[in-house]
């Protein structure tokens, strides 16, 4: 290798050192720039929001017109604020896909696709109700669903939380859509909750919905992720 390019700096001009320490500062602030917007693509750590900042509802329903599904944020109780009220009549579609109008980014590798999906669900009557499932997205949008432990059991009228694992320690039950390798290609979003109802049950249901939280196991010292289903 040569050693020219040094041997020009060392007896470069002042003026053309000064013009070289200006093309760095424009460098570094550039860098500076790219550094802060990609701040911005730092996957979600806690809470998902209910509502944006201009207070309108960030969720919904997949097909609510012709499922005959509705959601709205209604106002709870002074304590608990607002929440997420679905209603569904399980006659006419066996399932409702509850989703942030966005994705939302929770792992960039698999390193940190390690974690529980929780969230507080009311339900009434419990019984209309079978499982909770989250949906992942891949880069490719590809999605990978994962079920509830089934441990979960939900009782009327009671506020419960389902903590659903998700992540490259647990096999996800099903995979569709995008490139359908089955592999997981990074980053990966949070997509959506799928709530299915029970067989058989005849009439409609209400149930509420709150606190949806993404906690990486990595932050998770004080949370002991369930055994997940098999
Ligand atoms: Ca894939």
């Amino acid at each position: 290798m040569s050693n020219q390019p040094a041997a020009r700096l060392r007896h470069a001009r002042p003026a053309r050192r000064a013009a070289l320490a200006a093309l760095v500062l424009v460098f570094l602030a550039f860098l500076a720039i790219a550094t802060t917007s990609r701040a911005g693509d730092a996957p979600l750590r806690g809470v998902i929001p209910l509502a944006s900042a201009d207070g309108a509802c960030n969720w919904l329903l997949t097909n609510a017109e012709p499922w005959r599904q509705s959601i709205s944020l209604i106002d709870y109780s002074p304590v608990i604020g607002k929440v997420l009220q679905v209603t569904a009549t399980p006659t006419v579609f066996q399932y409702s896909e509850l989703r942030p109008n966005k994705p939302v980014l929770i792992a960039n590798n698999a390193a940190e696709f390690n974690g529980v999906l929780q969230l507080d669900i009311f339900s009434d009557p419990a019984d209309a109700m079978l499982a909770v499932c989250v949906r992942i997205q891949d880069r490719t949008g590809e999605f990978f669903q994962y079920h509830q432990p089934e441990t979960t059991r939900l009782r009327t009228g009671q506020w419960s939380t389902v903590a659903v694992p998700v992540g490259t320690p647990y096999k996800h039950r099903s995979n569709w859509g995008g490139n359908k390798d089955g592999v997981i290609d990074y980053p990966v979003s949070f997509y959506a909750v799928t709530i299915d109802y029970t067989r058989g049950f005849i009439g409609q249901t209400r149930m509420l919905f709150d606190l949806f939280t993404w906690t990486p196991a990595a932050d998770a010292a004080t949370v002991t992720p369930p055994t997940p289903a098999q």
